[in-house]
């Protein structure tokens, strides 16, 4: 399988569609909005540099890593004569996706990502239209039909891309602890390294076996013994300090989504600029390593392209604290995850031996999948509070039989998602770059008319509704707040309950003179950005110190002999 070839579709396909699961969708959904996007920065594309469209699709193929720059011209040269047969002089990209057939009218509606031209405004409209009908006779040799997956040569990727969204657990793991000695595919981006892949009972937080005098058991880079006393520098540095892991069952906030807006920006497109792709495509287009949970390090010279800002992370600060808690990290979050899937599966790829391994800090952070979906009847598919509490209460029972006693899980309530709309709805959406004629207000109205929003409750014009998704959101925090006051006590762990950091976060941020968009994701208008994840990690870690600091144990008071002795300790790669 060559996984590499397959990232131009990941790109496609995935953009708009796979940021949450897509419910439902109406009027050509995500294929339509993958469409738009790609006509949107085509045109734009052309525009700049003054060549037609399907030059400019050639163009924007020469950004793309080589493998992808190969698939990608497959498909310019498969589209590029329906193009030429098709398209009239000043098409917008919508446009030239209703001809395409890849957007189409339904429910009396017409979804267009860009303004629309005056003079064509009725020709999408009325379907009893003589003309309409007649043009849609003519387009209909010309059909692809109704989902990109159909086209050549996306259809195979669409279904690789299914496979690496769908599988929680990394792909390359000999031993079964699940932890990895490959980088992404769910390797060491989301759980410490395995410095063993062919022993089990060796991996990141397991108890040392022998003072590891002879091998490093919980590749901590911390064995062998002191020759000068003939003691183990394990023994001697961590049996005291407590050791401790950190994992994170959440979402896409705490897998870290992250889209680069220099993707989407026609002013910015470069090959530089795309260079990181496979690495983005084979995390999920999530950023784990730099995520507020379990970050590990800041992006690096090509990464930093397109991150702004650095990495602070609830592990790091583990780390800083205790020593020996290297590379003792879970990220065990999922795009779209919600109170339910979790349940279902998301939980079970968590690893730890209750016997075998140190007690782990368990954040269950579900920021706002239980109120958000893309249905137009948004509210009556949203999680019900009895249902929260069921799905909550059968996560610490699978927690309190698979956690090591003396861990700590804390359930994290919902965020207050109308911060989105109130702070991003007159900004300029990157995809409207070159004319500033796309702004979040109408970015939102898009999703809602395709019916693929990430969520229709928060990103909408409709404030009544804004509102009573805030109010359920408030019901679930409720919900998880009953459930820790009033089951239990758990065998294994203790649990608390903690505000979502975000609303507190953003609290700070504008108290101190700054706006809220500056913490937020450009291209999905959504998630937390690299700042706003550094953030995050910092008003936990506060509130931790503070409120819960058991928690976090002890400063090792060995930790600059542990650094000057082990030095970086292995790292992370
Ligand atoms: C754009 O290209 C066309 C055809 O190649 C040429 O006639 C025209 O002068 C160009 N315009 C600009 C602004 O460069
Ligand atoms: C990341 O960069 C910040 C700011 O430059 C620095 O303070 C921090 O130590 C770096 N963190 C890591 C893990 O390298
Ligand atoms: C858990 O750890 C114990 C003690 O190290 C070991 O005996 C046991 O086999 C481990 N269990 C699993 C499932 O690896
Ligand atoms: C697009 O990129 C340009 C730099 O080329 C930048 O000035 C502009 O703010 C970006 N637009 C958006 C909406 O992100
Ligand atoms: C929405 O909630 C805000 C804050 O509670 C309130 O000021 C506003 O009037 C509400 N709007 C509507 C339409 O309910
Ligand atoms: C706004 O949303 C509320 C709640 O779903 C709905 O009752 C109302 O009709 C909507 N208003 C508009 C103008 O669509
Ligand atoms: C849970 O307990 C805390 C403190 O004991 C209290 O403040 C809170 O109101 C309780 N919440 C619910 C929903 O029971
Ligand atoms: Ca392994
Ligand atoms: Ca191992
Ligand atoms: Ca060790």
């Amino acid at each position: 399988m060559d996984m590499k070839k397959e990232y131009f579709a990941l790109l496609l396909f995935t953009v708009l569609c796979s940021i949450p699961y897509c419910h439902s969708d109406s009027n050509g959904g995500a294929t339509c909005a993958t469409c738009g996007v790609i006509f949107g920065l085509a045109e734009q594309t052309a525009v700049i540099h003054n060549t037609t469209v399907v030059q400019s699709m050639e163009k924007l193929c020469s950004y793309l890593p080589i493998k992808f720059e190969a698939l990608c011209r497959t498909f310019v040269e498969f589209i590029g004569p329906i193009l030429f047969e098709i398209l009239e002089e000043n098409d917008t990209p919508d446009e030239i996706c209703h001809k395409l057939g890849l957007c189409f009218v339904e429910k009396g509606r017409s979804c267009n990502l860009f303004p629309m031209k005056k003079e064509k405004a009725k020709f999408y409209h009325f379907s009893e239209d003589p003309i309409l009908i007649k043009k849609t006779k003519h387009l209909n040799t010309f059909k692809l039909g109704a989902d990109i997956c159909d086209l050549p040569g996306i259809k195979e990727i669409c279904n690789w891309i299914k496979n690496i969204f769908d599988n929680h657990d990394p792909a390359v793991d000999l031993d079964g602890d699940r932890h990895s000695v490959y980088e992404t595919l769910r390797g060491y981006s989301w759980r410490g390294k395995d410095c063993n892949d062919n022993k089990k009972s060796i991996h990141p937080g397991a108890r040392a076996i022998n003072g590891d005098i002879d091998e490093d058991s919980n590749c901590n880079g911390i064995k062998g013994k002191d020759p000068s006393t003939g003691k183990s520098y394990e023994t001697t540095f961590c049996s005291q300090s407590e050791p401790r892991g950190i994992a994170v069952l959440g979402d896409s906030i705490s897998a870290h989504f992250h889209l680069p807006r220099e993707w989407f920006n026609s002013t910015e497109l470069s090959i530089a600029n795309f260079e990181p792709l496979p690495y983005v495509g084979e995390n999920e287009l999530d950023w784990p390593a730099l995520s507020y949970g379990t970050g590990f390090m800041n992006a690096t010279e090509e990464l930093s392209r397109i991150i702004h800002g650095h990495t602070d992370s609830i592990y790091l600060r583990l780390w800083e604290r205790n020593r020996c808690n290297f590379r003792d990290y879970q990220n065990i979050a999922v795009n779209g995850a919600r109170a339910s899937s979790m349940v279902d599966n998301i939980e079970n790829s968590l690893y730890r031996n209750v016997t075998g391994d140190y007690p782990l800090i368990v954040f269950y952070a579900l920021v706002g999948n239980d109120v958000c979906n893309g249905h137009p009847d948004t509210i009556s598919h949203m999680t019900t509070p009895a249902e929260m509490k069921n799905y909550a209460t059968k996560t610490l029972q699978y927690l309190d039989a698979n956690l090591p006693a003396g861990s700590y899980v804390f359930m994290t309530g919902l965020a207050d998602g109308r911060v989105l709309y109130n702070s991003l709805k007159d900004k300029i959406h990157p995809i409207g770059s070159l004319r500033n004629d796309v702004t979040y207000a109408h970015f939102y109205d898009y999703f809602n008319c395709l019916e693929i929003s990430p969520c229709t409750g928060w990103m909408n014009t409709n404030e009544t509704l804004r509102n009573l998704t805030t109010k359920r959101a408030m019901e679930l925090s409720a919900a998880l707040q009953e459930v820790v006051n009033t089951t239990g006590p758990y065998k294994n762990f203790k649990v608390y309950y903690n505000e979502n950091p975000i609303n507190k976060v953003i609290q700070q941020w504008e108290a101190a003179g700054k706006q809220a968009w500056e913490l937020l994701e450009p291209v999905d208008g959504f998630h937390s950005n690299q700042r706003g994840n550094a953030e995050i990690a910092r008003v936990i870690w506060e509130e931790l110190e503070k409120e819960w600091p058991e928690t976090i144990g002890k400063v090792n008071p060995y930790n600059e002999k542990i650094s000057s002795i082990f030095g970086n300790q292995g790292g992370y790669r």
